[in-house]
Parts: C-alpha cells; structure tokens; sequence
C-alpha cells in the first residue's frame, strides 16, 4: 500500500481537518509541512492541503476528507443515509462558504497577518467583523444545543471541519469571550477537544511566535 500523504503546513484549519479524518479514519499519513505556493502543492491556486496517495493526488480537503472516508476500510466519517450526509455536507459548506471566511480570514488574520505599518492587530478589520461574528456563534451555539454535535448523535466530518476554527476561536479576545458565552458551543468545544484525534493535531505556532495566543 503506498504512503498517504498530508501536504501543507500543520498550522492551516483545512490541513488539521485532513488529518483529523485520517486519525478518526485510522489511516496511517505522512505530514508534509510546506507553505502554500510551493511547488508541492498540487492545488490550481496553490492552496492547502493537498493530498498524494500513490497515483491519486487532490486537492481541497472536502475532496481529501472523501477519499480517505471511502477509499479505506475503518468507521464511516459521514452518515451514508441521504439525509445525514446531506446534513453533514450542509454543515461543511455553510463553516467553508461563510464562517471561515469571516472568522478565520477576516478576524484571525487581523491578528496573525495585520498589513498594519506597525505590525499591530488590524483593529479596523477586527471591529467590523464583530457583529457578524456574533450571529455566526450563535447559529453554532443553537446547531449544537440539542445533540452536541452538528449532525445527528456521532461526531462526524461536518464536527472535523469546525473544531479547528473554533481552536483558533480560544486564542484571540473577543472571540474567546463569544465562545465563552456560547455555552452550548463551549461545552461541545472541550468536549470533542478532548478526543485523540484532536489532541494529536493540535497546530503549533507560527515560526517566530512561541504560542497561538494572542492580545487586543
Ligand atoms: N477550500 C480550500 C481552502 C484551503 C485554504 O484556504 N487553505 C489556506 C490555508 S488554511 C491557504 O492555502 N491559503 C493560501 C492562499 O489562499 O493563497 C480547502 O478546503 O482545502
């Protein structure tokens, strides 16, 4: 059987998601820590993760997830009645089209990636995402209020797919005190937080930072 293949740096949420899948999957996988735009990623826009398994190379981690979902043997990521798995596909595509783009490219990246003279947080950037941030951690807090998961009873991709945003959630001040209000989504939080998967991929910092945390 030839090497799985993860490629693409441990800090981006969408290569943590594939590598979540892979540790729930069972599937044994080699990191390939690299940056987007290089020549290892296989990707139309140069963005990861990408994926190599012997012949088969993808991109996109909805892709990847696939693959490793269907192409191994081990538990199902994602319910294959019709209706849990268009359940789970509405979730991963609700967190990919609207709450990554907000949470994580607008207001994290305010932090991590200002474009500020000085370097600082860009506060601009951070207090217009804010009112929107409210509403997404909301909708999160009430999806998860009934079951504690997005989909049905059992952790499944649609949670593989948010729990990496939400890690990144703790570490900056007005989204650690939205979550910390959210208390359904909290608990969901430090609860799927807890499992091996999660715990074995947790990011490390970026090169030059000694921790995620970061200040207002
Ligand atoms: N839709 C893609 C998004 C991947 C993505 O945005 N990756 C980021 C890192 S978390 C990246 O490569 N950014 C570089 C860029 O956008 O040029 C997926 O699900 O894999």
């Amino acid at each position: 059987m030839p090497e799985l293949q993860i490629i693409g740096g441990p800090q981006s949420n969408y290569v943590r998601v594939a590598r979540i899948a892979c540790a729930e999957k069972g599937v044994p996988y080699t990191l390939v820590p690299v940056m987007p735009h290089t020549p290892e990623v296989i990707h139309p826009f140069g963005k990861i993760p990408v994926m190599r398994h012997g012949d088969v190379t993808l991109s996109e981690s909805r892709a990847i997830c696939f693959y490793i979902d269907h192409a191994f043997d081990g538990p199902a990521l994602a319910p294959r009645h019709p209706v849990g798995g268009a359940r789970t596909e509405e979730w991963i595509s609700l967190v990919n089209t609207t709450i990554d783009p907000l949470l994580v490219r607008q207001y994290l990246a305010a932090y991590f990636f200002p474009r500020t003279q000085d370097g600082r947080p860009n506060k601009g950037v951070i207090d217009a995402a804010l009112p929107r941030m409210e509403e997404h951690f909301a909708v999160l807090d009430s999806a998860v209020a009934k079951t504690g998961h997005l989909v049905g009873d059992s952790f499944t991709l649609a949670d593989m797919n948010l729990l990496p945003i939400l890690f990144f959630m703790e570490k900056a001040p007005e989204s650690r005190a939205m979550l910390n209000r959210s208390r359904n989504l909290k608990a969901y939080y430090e609860r799927h937080q807890a499992r091996a998967s999660a715990k074995d991929t947790i990011p490390p910092p970026f090169p030059g930072r000694s921790s995620w945390e970061v200040e207002g």
